[in-house]
């Protein structure tokens, strides 16, 4: 394995190297709340931070809703399927300034940093163990892939979770256009990478087994609610969520949905991917939501579910088993 030499690297997760772990820090304090039995209270983020963090101020109010105020998107249906849920959609500015993005900085807050992301021109690959190789770029996808809109549960590996409405197209019907040889087993996902530019404050970019890249068995991507994302809240994807393309899929954690994807390979035989190299004991390649099975260093039993502003507080909620789309795939792990 070449990348045991950074081991300090390597012994990083996705938890540890985020501010993330500065709010885990205080989970004694928030288990106590828990213990008091005022769980389900909202507890406000930023009362869990220094104060030169948490909500976006106004003096960068305008710039993080011009990150957001994008085209809307003409023409999508509204899935009716996948459109009520319990829970509310999360405000879309709480979105927009809460992400992960590794390729721009090893914080949340990287919604600035990845304007630089350049997304003029782009193109997807498609290729591999498949009858029609295409390049594709995003008009011609949105021509061709007709589009709809779905409101799924997004639950991240850290036990943070929100309610997003994804615009896009089914994954099957990307499938089924460039229609998969019978040896095609696996799908690996690559989103874009460019040192240059992809080179995030504060973080070890260099040293990190970049591009981002995530795979799937075919059989998971088949799935109906496996989805491409060109777009949310009506319009085209912000770049801090992956532009222009970005899969989602709800019923696995979020690091599995890899963003700004330029390649798309059908394999023979299980890819290697990103977080599962870093450290694969914490970030297994399936990765489906589970509440029954803790992450090696915390519960993954409930989540903190950002929806509310004005600041960024959550509401501690249960997690559930493939984060509620059960009936849709548990059949694919029998
Ligand atoms: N290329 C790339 N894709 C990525 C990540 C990343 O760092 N780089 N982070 C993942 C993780 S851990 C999560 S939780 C989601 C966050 O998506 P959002 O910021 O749009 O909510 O993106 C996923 N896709
Ligand atoms: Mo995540």
């Amino acid at each position: 394995m070449t990348f045991i030499r950074t081991s300090k690297i390597w012994s990083i997760s996705e938890n540890k190297i985020t501010p993330e772990n500065l709010y885990w820090n205080r989970r004694k304090f928030l288990k106590t709340l828990v213990g008091a039995g005022i769980g389900a209270s909202i507890l406000p983020l930023a009362g869990c931070q220094s104060s030169t963090s948490g909500v976006v101020k106004s003096a960068s109010q305008t710039a993080l809703e011009a990150s957001f105020n994008l085209p809307n998107i003409a023409n999508f249906t509204k899935n009716p399927t996948f459109y009520k849920l319990k829970r509310p959609i999360t405000e879309e500015k709480l979105a927009a300034q809460y992400n992960n993005f590794y390729e721009f900085g090893g914080t949340k807050k990287i919604w600035l940093d990845a304007q630089k992301l350049p997304t003029e021109n782009w193109k997807v690959e498609v290729t591999g163990l498949v009858k029609n190789p295409q390049t594709y770029d995003i008009d011609d996808l949105k021509q061709k892939f007709p589009l709809e809109e779905r409101v799924y549960r997004f639950r991240c590996v850290e036990a943070w979770s929100m309610v997003l409405p994804w615009i896009g197209f089914p994954m099957q019907k990307l499938i089924a256009a460039v229609e998969p040889t019978s040896q095609a087993k696996y799908v690996r996902f690559t989103s874009f990478y460019d040192p240059e530019i992809t080179t995030g404050p504060g973080f070890h970019l260099g040293s990190l087994p970049w591009p981002y890249q995530e795979g799937l068995r075919i059989e998971e991507m088949a799935n109906e609610l496996a989805f491409f994302a060109v777009g949310i809240y009506g319009h085209d994807l912000p770049k801090q969520h992956g532009a222009p393309l970005r899969m989602v899929i709800p019923w696995k954690y979020g690091f599995k949905g890899a963003k700004s994807i330029v390649k798309i390979e059908f394999l023979d035989s299980q890819p290697a991917t990103y977080w599962n190299t870093i450290n694969s004991r914490e970030y297994d390649f399936e990765a489906n939501v589970n509440p029954n099975k803790p992450h090696p260093r915390w519960s993954q039993a409930t989540e903190k579910f950002i929806s509310k502003g004005p600041d960024l507080s959550w509401e501690i909620k249960e997690t559930l088993p493939y984060n509620g789309y059960g009936e849709y795939v548990a059949s694919l792990y029998s």
